[in-house]
Formats: C-alpha cells, sequence, structure tokens
C-alpha cells in the first residue's frame, strides 16, 4: 500500500548539519518528497506528538529538547514506507541502534537520537495534522517512481 510517512530531524540533527545527509537516504532510497518546512515545536504541539509519553519520567526533558530549536519537518510517500522509514532511522538509543541506520551511523543517545519516523499510519496521520496544512502536503507524479517500483510491487496498490 502507497503509504505517507513523517519525518523530523530533531534539534541536535540540525545543529550537527546532519540534515543534507539525512534528507538524502531517504532520497537514495528512491521514497517521493511530498513536503518539506522548518517549524519550531511549541508545548501544545509536544503534548499532542508525544502525548503516549507524558507520564513518562523523561517526558519534560524530551520537550525541553524538542523545543531547543526548530526541527526540520517532511512527509516522505512510496510503498509501505512506514516501517521501510523506521529501518532506515534505525532503534531507538543510537549506541544499539543497527549500523548503518540513521541513528546507528551517526549517534549514541536515546534522547537526542536526532531523528522521529511515525511508528502506524495512524501516528502518521496524526502528525501531518499537528506540522502540515493540506496545501503543503503535495501530490504529484515522481519520474522516478517507474525506475524504482516494478510491476508487480504496483499491482493492487
Ligand atoms: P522512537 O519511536 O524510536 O522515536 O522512540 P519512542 O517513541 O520510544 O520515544 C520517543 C522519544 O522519546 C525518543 F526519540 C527519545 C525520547 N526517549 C527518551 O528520551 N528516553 C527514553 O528512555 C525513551 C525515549
Amino acid at each position: 500500500m502507497m503509504q505517507k510517512t513523517v519525518v523530523l530531524v530533531k534539534p541536535d540533527g540540525l545543529q550537527r548539519g546532519l540534515v543534507g545527509k539525512i534528507i538524502s537516504r531517504f532520497e537514495e532510497k528512491g521514497l517521493k518528497l511530498a513536503g518539506i518546512k522548518m517549524v519550531q515545536m511549541s508545548d501544545v504541539m509536544i503534548d499532542t506528538w508525544y502525548a503516549h509519553h507524558k507520564e513518562k519520567s523523561f517526558f519534560n526533558d524530551l520537550k525541553e529538547f524538542m523545543e531547543w530549536t526548530p526541527i526540520v519537518a517532511m512527509v516522505w510517500e512510496g510503498l509501505e514506507v512506514i516501517p521501510a522509514v523506521r529501518k532506515i532511522v534505525g532503534s531507538t538509543k543510537g549506541r544499539e541502534a543497527e549500523a548503518g541506520s540513521i541513528r546507528g551511523d551517526f549517534g549514541m543517545s536515546g534522547s537526542q537520537n536526532l531523528i522521529h519516523a511515525s511508528d502506524s499510519p495512524e501516528a502518521a496521520e496524526k502528525e501531518m495534522g499537528i506540522i502540515f496544512n493540506a496545501d503543503e502536503i503535495f501530490d504529484y507524479q515522481s519520474g522516478m517512481d517507474c525506475l524504482v517500483y516494478g510491476k508487480e510491487d504496483l499491482a493492487n496498490k
């Protein structure tokens, strides 16, 4: 199924100058960029974004970290892109994350872990609603799709 997923380059990724490298990973994978903007996260946005973590001990630190500087938000589209992007991102703690993943290659921390990616279609919908207006998410023909996908991939999609 064609899906959209939300990726954030967190404040540490911006500060460390990794925005371009992170975007390149998704471009090189063959994903389609459907939206991109720079955003200053607010208390209200973080409360909604991480509502499932609100009772956790790390929540206040997480909020402060996510509001430290602006973030770079993107929507990437592709076939089953939500799990595909989670693999590219790697597991939460950088020092345990798989080599080859973004967190595995660029970070050591479980809190300053560079990047966020939606973990379900429901989360992706919610996160798009927090960050993007409808007219900031674009539907267009990607010239690359015919190179990236075969007939079998696209059957019944
Ligand atoms: P992930 O889906 O990999 O981003 O991880 P989670 O949804 O479990 O956690 C969201 C964010 O909370 C992490 F990216 C960083 C922060 N966090 C901590 O600071 N400490 C923890 O022990 C777990 C998560």
